[in-house]
This record gives C-alpha cells, structure tokens and sequence, in this order.
C-alpha cells in the first residue's frame, strides 16, 4: 500500500525542487474535501490558489469535458471551432465586456493584457514606439515570465533570472497620490490586483480602486485588473472590481475560468481596444482550443447556477466574524473578502499550516507570516464550522 512518506520520496527522485509542499499526496478531490493516498481526509482551503472556486471534479463540468474529449479537443486558430464562440459569448455576457482573447496559463493572459495595452497606447494615444510605460504596485503577483517576474518586487522570484524587460514602473499599492504622481504621457497601463493575494492578502481601502479608474481615465491610460486569482466569485462578486462597481478598460481572467480541470485564462475588454490585433499579431498553440472553451462553459455555468459569488459573500461574513472570535495572541490581522480571507501572524505561519495538516485542514502560507483561507465556494457552512474548532485549537496552542 503506497504511503505519502514512499510517494513523495519517488517524486522528488525526479522532480525540480522548485516548491515546497507539504508533506501529503493527494489522490482525490470531492467538493471541497480531498484525500491523500493513506485515506486521510482533508478540508482543501486553498482551492488550488482560487482555481477551483467550483470545488474539486465538479461533476458539471467533469460531464462536459467527457462530452468534448471524445469529439475535438485541438484544431489550432488556423481553423474555426464549434465551440469557441459559445465560450466567449459565455464570458461576455456575463462580464459585460464586448470581446475575449482566450489564452491558457495566467501568466499568458497578463503578458497579453501588457501587450494589448502597448499596442493601443502606440497607435490610440500615440506614444512613441518602444517609450510605453506600465504601472504596477509593489508586492504585486502576476506570474511567473521573465517579462512578469521583471516588474515583481519579490527578490526571489528574480535572482538569477534577468535580463529583465524594461518599460515597468512601480509603485505603492492602496497610494493614489503615488499613481498621480507616476502617470507621464508615455503610460499605457495600470496593471494591478483588486486585492493583492500572494502580497499576503492585502485589501485596498475602499474607494482606492474607483480613484484608480478615475484618474486613469482622466490620463488616457488602460486600467487593467489582474482578477485571476480575486474573480469569478472568489471576493463575493463575479469580478473583485464589482464591489467598487468600476469596469476596469481590461480584465484578466484565469484559474476557476475552467474550476481546474485544464488551463484556461482570457483577457475582456471592448473592441475599441481589442480592435488592436490583427491576424498573425498574437496567439498561442491550445488558445481557444474546443475542450478548453466547452470546459470553461461549463465552470462559468457552475458560478452561475449555484450563486457562488452570493454564497461566498455571505460565507465569508460569516468565517470572518467566526475568525475574530479567535482570541489568540499570535494573530496580528485578519484581512479580506469573501471567501479569500488571510490571517496575519506574529510569527512564520509555516509550522500552523503543518499542525493545521494534522487536524486535517489543508491551508498554504503566503508571504511567511500570513496564513490564506480559501477554500471552495462550495464549501459546506458545517464543514467551515468543523474547520474553525480546529484553527481555533491550532491559533490558540
Ligand atoms: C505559483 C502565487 C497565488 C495570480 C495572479 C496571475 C497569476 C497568478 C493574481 C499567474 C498565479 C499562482 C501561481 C502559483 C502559486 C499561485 C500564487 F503564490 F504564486 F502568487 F495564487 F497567489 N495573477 N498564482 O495569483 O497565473 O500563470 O499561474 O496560471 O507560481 O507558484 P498562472
């Protein structure tokens, strides 16, 4: 009988170091519980970093990619497809913006999104060739490229990886002096995160955001809302943004757009920008392939039909004000919204995540001292219930 000890020992034979997960194999994932191979079970309360906001193998979508797999899975753009623009109708529709460009990875979506508001800030305001700027905010996480990791604030996520790309500028988060200050006619864009998720689960004070959209609407600059890990319900809304109800110019779309069964990511926006690209400028091999686009269908037809953004607005209420209950000396702040909750510590909340692993809740630090609650939308009120009694034991140890 295989044990996670024997698993992860033939793993690690092959695999590059470069995480490190706790000690637990997982085989299967049901709502928002899976279970490791020695039949442990655990509460996942990290949803694969908001990729499976519709909990693990939603049976929804699981029938909709057995349906595709066995018909059309790639055609390549060269040719059309049947089920690509039922996808893009799908995310239109329900966003409210005019266009879609399907990517795959989150990272290719954020480099499309930095090359669509290049583009229109070359030939729509004019800036000279090469001179485009883009803004973004420090402790930012928008992927892993080279491009990407060039503008991160984060010194490990760039050791040994430049060259880097120049035309980035960055500035405080939640500072909107800092955004006036730093737009010149040569910025294109505003890239940034409605909350701030691997920065440690930082909310901006309310309003930031709508002074954002002002202000660069003001300048002529695209602002752009990397909601890949705050969208599709994660916050209490479709969109984080809609709490502020601003539209940002574009929008970055990822993870729980396929409730991760497959990589599927998009950028929206409306054809006065989108109009930018023309055949050939852009693309990618599985972009807008037919099972991404019938298994993106399906996971945005789960948000839908089972009100998880109303669900994680009111759960989240309710874990929030059951958190700050907790009476514990180690917890300095506890921060966010719907179900993307982070819990501040005074000291590295690593060692909690591993006790937590032992009473069965299955949670990921980030930025060292902050411990992210985010389990699926579809989580169960009991099984939040069942999950509190042992943070609470763990918090207050
Ligand atoms: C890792 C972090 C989370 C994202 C936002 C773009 C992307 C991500 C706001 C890129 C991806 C993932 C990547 C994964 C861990 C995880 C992560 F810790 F890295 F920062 F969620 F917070 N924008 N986040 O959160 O999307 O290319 O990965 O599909 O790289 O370790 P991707």
């Amino acid at each position: 009988m295989p044990t996670n000890r024997s698993i992860i020992k033939s793993t690690e034979k092959y695999d590059a170091h470069n995480y490190h997960p706790l000690p637990v194999v997982l085989t299967r994932g049901k709502g928002a519980w899976v279970w490791d191979v020695e039949g442990n079970r655990y509460l996942d309360m990290l949803s694969g970093y908001s990729a499976l906001n519709q909990g693990h193998c939603h049976p929804h979508i699981a029938k909709a990619i057995r349906a595709q797999v066995g018909r059309l899975t790639l055609t390549s753009r060269a040719f059309h497809n049947d089920q690509l623009g039922l996808f893009l109708k799908k995310i239109c529709t329900m966003t409210g913006y005019e266009k879609a460009l399907p990517m795959n990875s989150g990272a290719e979506a954020v480099e499309t999104a930095i090359k669509t508001a290049r583009k229109w800030g070359y030939f729509n305001k004019k800036i000279p060739v090469n001179k485009a700027q883009i803004i973004v905010c420090k402790n930012n996480f928008h992927g892993r490229t080279t491009t990407i990791v060039g503008f991160s604030t984060e010194k490990q996520y760039q050791n040994g990886f430049g060259p880097f790309a120049p035309g980035f500028k960055i500035i405080p988060y939640n500072d909107i002096k800092a955004l006036k200050k730093s737009i010149n006619r040569n910025t294109a864009g505003f890239l940034v995160e409605p909350i701030q998720g691997e920065g440690g689960v930082i909310v901006p004070d309310t309003g930031y955001l709508k002074d954002c959209y002002k202000l660069c609407h003001k300048n002529r600059v695209l602002m752009i809302a990397d909601e890949i890990q705050t969208g599709l319900g994660r916050t209490g809304y479709l969109l984080a943004c809609d709490f502020e109800k601003i539209r940002p110019d574009i929008v970055i779309v990822g993870k729980a757009l396929s409730g991760g069964f497959y990589p599927v990511s998009a950028i929206l926006c409306d054809d006065h920008i989108m109009k930018v690209f023309k055949p050939g400028d852009h693309g990618s091999t599985f972009g807008g392939n037919p099972l991404a686009a019938a298994i993106g269908i399906a996971a945005l037809e789960v948000i839908e039909k089972e009100n998880l953004s109303k669900r994680a607005r009111e759960l989240g209420r309710w874990f929030g004000e059951e958190l700050f209950k907790i009476d514990s000396p180690i917890i300095k702040e506890i921060r966010g919204r719907g179900l993307l909750i982070g819990v501040e510590l005074m000291k590295p909340a690593r060692p909690y995540c591993e006790d937590l692993m032992k009473l069965g809740i299955l949670a990921k630090e980030t930025h060292e001292m902050v411990v992210r609650f985010a389990p699926p939308l579809v989580v169960e009120k009991k099984d939040l219930a069942w999950a509190l009694a042992r943070i609470k034991k763990v918090l207050k140890a």
